[in-house]
């Protein structure tokens, strides 16, 4: 089916499924709910209880990108299917680096990953999957500009696939095996969601922009504030937001845990179509626009359709930063002056980085150039280095051809290529040794610990692509564009203009078609992995459960506090082993802080007395001795990113459970499908009891059962014994993933 053809699809009945939908549900619905609705297989006969009960949906579209398409694929081809059931695609973005600058970088990432590029390329080729070059762009623009629709529903292999909410879509980030369920033609599975609506008044206005808006629900919802519900903005003002701005909120409410975010259809977004070359899909959407918005009920009284609603005066919305090491600590940009005083925080600013996947727009260029031309015509330079990723071949093409690149350049900022690189530690830092505290500002998404140039003592914030280029020219974190001065070269005193852009090109967008190869099938392809590869590896299936208790099991690793999953399993120079499970099976919980004795990645192994030993050595070592273990983390455990790997590396080193006081929903699932045991304290304060050399035993496995809670004794060191109570959200079918060894070990199964 062409992208065409899935729109018409899902327009060619959706006001009638709408229709039936609010009559299944006998009351107006929110526009998330149209959207899930429409999209549920069957849709009659699914209990459908918010945050409660587990519905069977049927996404329009599947995307991946290289660092987790590798396991995805890996997975998928050992289901035996011949062919994709569902369009979808492969984005290179992830593993290219940036160190000097887009052509050179370009030139070493083909080079380095090519093996990874052959590989991805062959099985697309092989199973009818597009493929997107590398170069191309971050997948979540790509998807905006080529895929994504109102109305439509996909999931895709990345936390930040919600960024096509931005163009009304309902769009999920799921672990590889939930796409592989969908590419294998099976229903994707997922929790009902809550749904949040955001009541967005007034308009943006001055240094103001789409990602202030983000930044304060993040301030406001704190990290786990969004998981089980999508965020539904509504109201006048979500009509002064450009399409692309709507994205930049969609994509970073990953960051707030929700399932996903979504914008109601509007002018703005058929607008971004058109200029995407996709007027036709305007011209579809607008017939059925009555229904791409939730019910006037709805918006009348949102309070008894929504079940949190959040208000927000964008006439009054300041600008924000938040940071250091978690999207939620936000403030405004007013406040930071006394922040770095009262905290302490380096004041210098050693970075600035603008683009992403979240603000590399051609409105997020066109604003962050006219700062930089107006302060260059005032005689201001750069007062830090300041790098550039455009999001996307197209936006790279438009802003040379339209002149913005021509100001980054003159001003000496250095563009890098249209690819993650600094926002996911593939940035090759010379300037900062590892251990010098720092500051940076980016207008990214993610700023835990680490995450952008590996170094744990650098403190990263974030802000607007226009506040980061505001801080790049006065280098210093505690500065207010709105009422500070900068003093020129000339002596004198100047005052920043503030940013001013076009939403988008007037000439409309330069397309980007040669980074594109269209999906075809041809069976014939050889697949190839090298046997002694270092960087691919084939699956072995894991071992089915033997129907056992798990007596006695060490606890390999206790988390104080964050545990994202960039500490679970770090990415930086760990991307290059991602299709190879035992390879980046080393970097296991090497960002995790133990809890017993505050260092980081390191422990004690229990059966040899040995202490300071890293992680991953011990759980090898258990595994060697044919012994299960457990972990133990803290609130929002494996929140971050949709990485499959930080669930298949415990899986792989012999991990049977991991208990916590809570979980990201992403990484929740993905320990499911590989056949570990989520489970959560009953009661929080519980996470006190175990100790270093306490052993776990989990009873009563063969009465495994949906909400019956599962009894935990913890034999301690001094000989006593303590029982206590935890709960599961494990499904009949999710029990037989379980029971299985893996939810592939149960796909294989069924489709032989
Ligand atoms: C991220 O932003 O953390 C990533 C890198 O895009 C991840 C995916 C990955 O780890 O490969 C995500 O967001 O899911
Ligand atoms: Fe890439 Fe960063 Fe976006 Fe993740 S958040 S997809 S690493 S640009």
């Amino acid at each position: 089916m062409t992208p065409t053809e899935v729109v018409q699809k899902v327009y060619s009945d959706y006001k009638q499924k709408v229709e039936k939908a609010r009559k299944l549900a006998g009351r107006p619905l929110t526009y998330a709910e149209k959207v899930l609705m429409t999209h549920l297989n069957p849709m009659e006969g699914q209990e459908l209880i918010r945050r409660k009960s587990s519905v069977d949906l049927d996404p329009d579209r599947v995307a991946m990108q290289d660092a987790t398409a590798q396991m995805a694929l890996l997975q998928f081809m050992s289901s035996g299917i011949n062919q994709v059931q569902a369009p979808s695609t492969v984005h290179c973005d992830h593993l290219i680096r940036a160190h000097v600058g887009a052509d050179k970088d370009m030139e070493v990432a083909q080079n380095e990953n090519k093996e990874v590029y052959d590989f991805l390329q062959s099985v697309s080729k092989k199973y009818g999957i597009g493929f997107w070059k590398p170069g191309a762009g971050i997948i979540h623009q790509v998807v905006l500009e080529n895929y994504a629709f109102p109305g439509g529903m996909m999931i895709g292999t990345d936390s930040h696939t919600p960024n096509a909410g931005g163009l009304g879509m309902v769009a999920i980030g799921v672990g590889g095996a939930d796409a592989v369920d969908v590419m294998v033609g099976q229903p994707f599975g997922l929790r009902w969601p809550g749904v949040i609506g955001v009541h967005l008044k007034g308009k943006m206005n001055g240094w103001t922009s789409a990602k202030d808006v983000i930044l304060k629900v993040c301030g406001t919802l704190t990290v786990k504030g969004g998981t089980g519900h999508i965020v539904e903005y509504f109201g006048e003002g979500t009509q002064s937001i450009s399409c692309t701005g709507k994205g930049t909120i969609c994509n970073m409410g990953a960051e707030h845990g929700a399932t996903t975010s979504i914008f109601p259809y509007d002018d703005k977004m058929a607008g971004y179509l058109k200029a995407t070359g996709r007027s036709e899909w305007a011209d579809m959407a607008d017939q059925v626009a009555s229904e791409l918005c939730a019910d006037p009920e709805v918006l009348a009284n949102p309070h008894d359709y929504y079940d949190q609603v959040i208000e927000i005066d964008l006439d009054k919305l300041e600008p924000h930063m938040v940071g250091p090491h978690t999207p939620d600590l936000a403030r405004a940009v007013s406040d930071m002056e006394a922040a770095v005083q009262k905290e302490g925080y380096p004041n210098k600013i050693s970075a600035a980085l603008i683009g992403s996947c979240t603000n590399s727009s051609y409105e997020d260029m066109d604003r962050a150039q006219s700062i930089l031309d107006h302060a260059m015509a005032n005689g201001l330079e750069l007062k830090t280095p300041l790098m550039i990723t455009p999001g996307s071949e197209q936006v790279f093409n438009t802003i040379k051809r339209d002149g913005q690149m021509a100001t980054f350049e003159k001003a000496g900022a250095i563009v890098l290529a249209n690819a993650c690189g600094p926002c996911i530690g593939q940035w090759k830092r010379d300037d900062i040794k590892e251990g010098e505290s720092n500051s940076i500002v980016s207008s990214f998404n993610r700023n835990f610990r680490a995450r952008n140039d590996g170094n744990v003592a650098t403190l990263s914030f974030i802000g607007s692509p226009e506040m980061v280029t505001a801080y790049a020219l006065s280098g210093s974190l505690s500065f207010n564009p709105m009422t500070d001065t900068l003093t020129n070269k000339d002596g004198q005193e100047v005052k920043l203009t503030e940013p001013k852009g076009d939403e988008l090109p007037s000439k409309n967008f330069e397309m980007a078609a040669e980074g594109f190869i269209p999906p075809t099938t041809d069976g014939n392809v050889d697949v190839l992995i090298a046997k002694d590869s270092e960087r691919l590896q084939k699956l072995e299936p894991f071992n089915a459960w033997d129907g056992n208790d798990y007596l006695e099991l060490p606890i390999l690793m206790k988390a104080q506090g964050k545990c994202t999953t960039d500490h679970i399993s770090p990415a930086g120079k760990w991307l290059k082993y991602r299709g190879h499970l035992d390879n980046i099976s080393n970097n296991m919980f090497t960002g995790a802080t133990n809890a017993f004795t505050g260092e980081i990645g390191h422990g004690t192994n229990v059966l040899t007395g040995e202490t300071g030993v890293a992680y991953p050595a011990i759980a090898r070592d258990y595994k060697a001795k044919n012994t299960g273990w457990v972990a133990v983390g803290d609130e929002n455990y494996g929140e971050g990113s949709s990485r499959e790997h930080a669930a298949m590396e415990p899986r792989f080193l012999n991990a049977k459970a991991v208990i916590v006081k809570s979980f990201a929903r992403i990484h929740e699932t993905n320990l499911k499908k590989q056949g570990v045991l989520p489970l959560i304290f009953e009661n929080p304060a519980d996470y006190d009891k175990f100790g270093q050399n306490d052993r776990v035993s989990i009873v009563g496995l063969s009465e495994l059962a949906p909400e019956k809670p599962i009894t935990v004794k913890i034999k301690h060191d001094d000989g006593s014994e303590s029982q206590i109570t935890v709960k599961h959200t494990l499904t009949d079918d999710q029990i037989e993933w379980f029971k299985a060894g893996s939810a592939l070990n149960k796909i294989a199964k069924d489709l032989n």
